[in-house]
């Protein structure tokens, strides 16, 4: 039975549909702080549970009678940056009574990390597992900090923590809030409505991207695999890095008059140029047998599809 905090967000959706199918409907809790769609509260239970908040969160994971939190509470990259106290709150002090209640109703935890968990001192190309993590902004020091306290809880209290870095994660029918990876999914929803679009990152910047299903089938398969499996507790995954350009380039190929244009964002480039330029992820398809499906093309397709779908869904309704 499954508790997800924050998981109104982009990937906290789409992981509930697949738990639900897999495990039960009833044995998946979304839990968050805002209203959910109609739609949302047809597919299984929900619940308002603030991470802020440790005796409400251990009341939700008793009376569920759970046996994994999967944490997805953050402010994401950019949103952290413009509001700093709130995303030491949330995704520090939040994640600290997650991983309490966790190990003391011996709970499984799984908390996801990023490619903005790396900074400039890191290797860039590519950045392993194990290096130099000095990130610079509150996200990515947060994301280090769950990292290096959901290890520390799993040595001392033999907890079972278990951390995915992800790319920027791309999907089209949950919405990103509010990171620097946005672009890429942005861009397919204008590329269809009007034909081009205005980047808010460089031509050339280069970042490690994935499709949303890969993310979230790594994610169940990750959870499951028995830990005799796991030689450390905290992974890369990795299935494609691109460029504003690479994508645009891919993108004509399905719409041969797209036009991309650049509006540089000082403050998303200066993130992105701090970010990993390419994942590497030897010790994920060694250990648990990882490994993508969707690569740049199929990526591209699967946008493009997916957003025609939900236009003809808008149009009819
Ligand atoms: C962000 N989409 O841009 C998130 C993600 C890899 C980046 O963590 O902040």
């Amino acid at each position: 039975r499954f508790i997800l905090p924050g998981g109104l967000g982009q990937l906290g959706q789409g992981l509930a549909k697949k738990l639900r199918s897999k495990y039960g409907r009833e044995n998946v809790l979304l839990t968050d702080i805002r209203i959910p769609d109609k739609s949302i509260v047809k597919e299984g239970p929900y619940a308002y549970a603030d991470t802020l908040n440790y005796d409400a969160i251990k009341e939700l994971a008793v009376n569920h009678r759970a046996d994994w939190l999967i944490h997805f509470s953050a402010l994401l990259s950019a949103v952290g940056e413009a509001n700093v106290p709130l995303a030491v709150k949330v995704n520090i002090n939040g994640m600290h009574n997650v991983l309490d209640v966790a190990n003391e109703l011996g709970l499984k935890l799984f908390i996801p990390s990023t490619i903005g968990a790396f900074g400039t001192d890191s290797p860039r190309n590519p950045t392993p597992d194990v290096c130099i993590q000095r990130p610079k902004t509150i996200y990515g020091v947060a994301k280090v900090h769950a990292e290096r306290m959901g290890e520390y809880y799993h040595h001392r209290f033999n907890l079972d923590f278990r951390c995915l870095r992800f790319p920027g994660i791309i999907s089209c029918d949950t919405k990103p809030g509010g990171g620097t990876t946005d672009y890429a999914v942005e861009i397919f929803h204008k590329a269809l409505s009007n034909g081009s679009f205005v980047c808010n990152v460089a031509p050339d910047t280069r970042l490690p991207m994935m499709q949303i299903d890969d993310c979230l089938d790594a994610t169940i398969k990750f959870m499951e695999t028995d830990v005799s499996k796991l030689h450390q507790r905290v992974y890369n995954i990795n299935s494609m890095s691109f460029t504003p350009e690479e994508l645009a380039h891919e993108i004509r190929k399905h719409i041969p008059n797209f036009e991309i244009t650049y509006d540089v964002n000082p403050m998303l480039q200066e993130i992105a140029n701090s970010w990993p330029d390419v994942f590497e992820d030897d010790n994920s398809r060694r250990d648990w047998e990882w490994e993508h499906k969707y690569d740049l093309s199929k990526l591209v397709e699967y946008m493009l599809e997916g957003i025609k779908k939900q236009m003809c869904i808008q149009k009819v309704a």
